[in-house]
């Protein structure tokens, strides 16, 4: 792994839609800056430096107020570059860390300090080598008050995951939705099994985001303007009002090959939140919540 990838707009588009005042972005990440930050020796992409000021200057051009940062898998479990960009921010950002399961409890409540709310447990195998279901629920019983966790997984393995999931002792984040394929439509298996998980607890959100990947032409899909994505995503968010949250997922990890223009990934908000009281949850009352409670 020698070149560096750029995988996001140099050029994004000023978005058509304005979100509201206080609005966040939910799911984003930085990478690096490297010669501050390596990335991590299992890393599975070697990403170009995306810092924090790119960060925040994205977030400023497409009318957000604040950032929910996501620790990025090729920083492995080394938050230094998340929790960095969450200093810089003066109180705009909070995160979500990825943690060794074994971190003692009082490495849990420095995260906590640094901004952090929740961990994230990723089952992406082209991402990570491994994923410990009993480590993480070990940790997910030490979580400091008020924590949650962030789950990342494909729709082929949601069934498999269902008895990991029921044993997590706090709230859930679902990425992406669980990667459902929108192809299939708003009724399709992919969206009836989410709806299940959703209906089997009350405390399990998900991000309505990601249209660049779930209706992305080389997975398959019909790209940009992503329609697919609207049709199936819609209705769940008018369905679910209260446990959906939003984000870029900038600087779009490993999306080289299709790079998405930011402005055209909030368009997407009006699509999916058509009433000004639903992206007023989405975009402010759901990521408050989770991430700004205290
Ligand atoms: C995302 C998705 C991806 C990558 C990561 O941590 C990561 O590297 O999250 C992906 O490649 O699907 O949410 O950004």
């Amino acid at each position: 792994m020698t070149d560096r990838i750029v995988s996001w707009h140099g050029n994004p588009s000023k978005p058509n839609y304005t979100p509201p005042p206080g609005a966040v972005d939910a799911h984003c990440h930085v990478f690096g800056p490297m010669a501050e930050f390596p990335f991590s020796a299992k890393a599975k992409y070697l990403p170009e430096d995306a810092g924090p000021e790119k960060l925040f200057a994205l977030r400023d051009h497409l009318g957000f107020d604040k950032n929910v940062i996501v620790q990025a898998s090729c920083h492995g479990t080394d938050n230094a570059a998340t929790l960095h960009a969450i200093a810089a921010s003066v109180g705009k950002a909070r995160g979500v860390a990825v943690v060794d399961p074994d971190i003692p409890d009082d490495g849990l409540h420095k995260l906590h300090d640094g901004g952090i709310r929740g961990i994230r447990f990723n089952f992406l195998k082209r991402l990570v080598d491994n994923a410990p279901k009993d480590k993480f629920l070990d940790v997910a019983s030490r979580l400091p008050k008020g924590w949650h966790v962030v789950i990342y997984f494909e729709a082929d393995i949601l069934e498999e995951l269902r008895p990991f999931m029921d044993a997590i002792p706090v709230p859930i984040v679902v990425d992406h939705m669980g990667r459902p394929d929108v192809s299939q439509g708003p009724d399709g298996p992919d969206m009836k099994a989410f709806r299940a998980l959703l209906d089997s607890r009350e405390d399990i959100h998900f991000k309505a985001t990601c249209p660049e990947r779930l209706d992305a032409i080389m997975e398959g899909g019909k790209g940009d303007p992503w329609d697919a994505f609207a049709t199936a995503v819609a209705p769940l968010v008018a369905d679910y009002p209260d446990r959906c949250i939003w984000g870029t997922d900038w600087p779009h990890p490993n999306m080289q090959d299709e790079i998405p223009d930011d402005g055209h990934i909030v368009d997407m908000i009006p699509r999916i939140a058509p009433s000004e009281e639903l992206q007023k949850k989405l975009l402010i009352d759901n990521p408050t919540r989770l991430y700004w409670a205290d």
